[in-house]
């Protein structure tokens, strides 16, 4: 399963690199520095230029789980929402409820931006070590709840970039989990 609605949102997923989403945000799995990094956030930096870190250095940093908005200079996104998800410490230092922030507040600033098409990818789940079925339960569930928390969402379609077939295969099976629990 690809796809799943909720009141006027659709949740998609899709295969491939961020960098390259035509929406309006995409969101970064960035460091509390907000300096750049290795994985996505090195992509994503890579892709929009270096007006992006120029960015950054304004904002002071971004505590864990956290978000943080720029514009997306060279992106076809025009922003990115810039979040820190937890370093995977063993599961028992708040990793899942920082990690459940991530969404949260980076849904919080989509919708005060007007943001309507908004691109996640699965946070904390590199560099990190988040382990991937546990982060994408968390990165579904709180996503399904925020939309039926807010009815009045601009949000029209959240898409879920999976940079593999391993990454695939188990946002499908949430997804699959998750309309079964409807
Ligand atoms: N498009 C979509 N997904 C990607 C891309 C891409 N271009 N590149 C990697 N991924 P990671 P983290 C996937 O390590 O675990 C950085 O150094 C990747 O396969 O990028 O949150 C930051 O500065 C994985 O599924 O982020 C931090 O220091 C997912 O994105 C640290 O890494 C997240 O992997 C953050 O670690």
């Amino acid at each position: 399963m690809e796809k799943l609605q909720f009141n006027q949102t659709i949740l998609r997923l899709r295969k491939g690199d961020i960098t390259r989403c035509e929406v309006d945000a995409i969101v970064n799995a960035a460091n509390e520095s907000l300096l750049g990094g290795g994985g996505v956030d090195g992509a994503i930096h890579r892709a929009a230029g270096p007006e992006l870190l120029a960015a950054c250095r304004l904002l002071n940093g971004c505590r864990t789980g956290e978000a943080k908005l720029t514009p997306g200079f060279r992106l076809k996104a025009a922003y990115v929402i810039h979040t820190v998800g937890p370093v995977w410490m063993g599961g028992t230092h708040g990793e899942a409820d920082l990690l459940s922030s991530c969404y949260q507040k980076s849904l919080e600033l989509a919708d005060a931006n007007r943001i309507r098409t908004l691109a996640f990818p699965a946070i904390s789940t590199g560099i990190y070590g988040y382990p991937l079925d546990q982060a994408t339960t968390i990165a579904v569930g709180t996503v399904r709840k925020y939309l039926e928390n807010h009815p009045q969402t601009i949000l029209k379609e959240i898409t879920f970039v999976c940079f593999d077939d391993a990454t695939v295969h188990v946002y499908e099976q949430a997804f699959e989990e998750s309309e079964r629990g409807n």
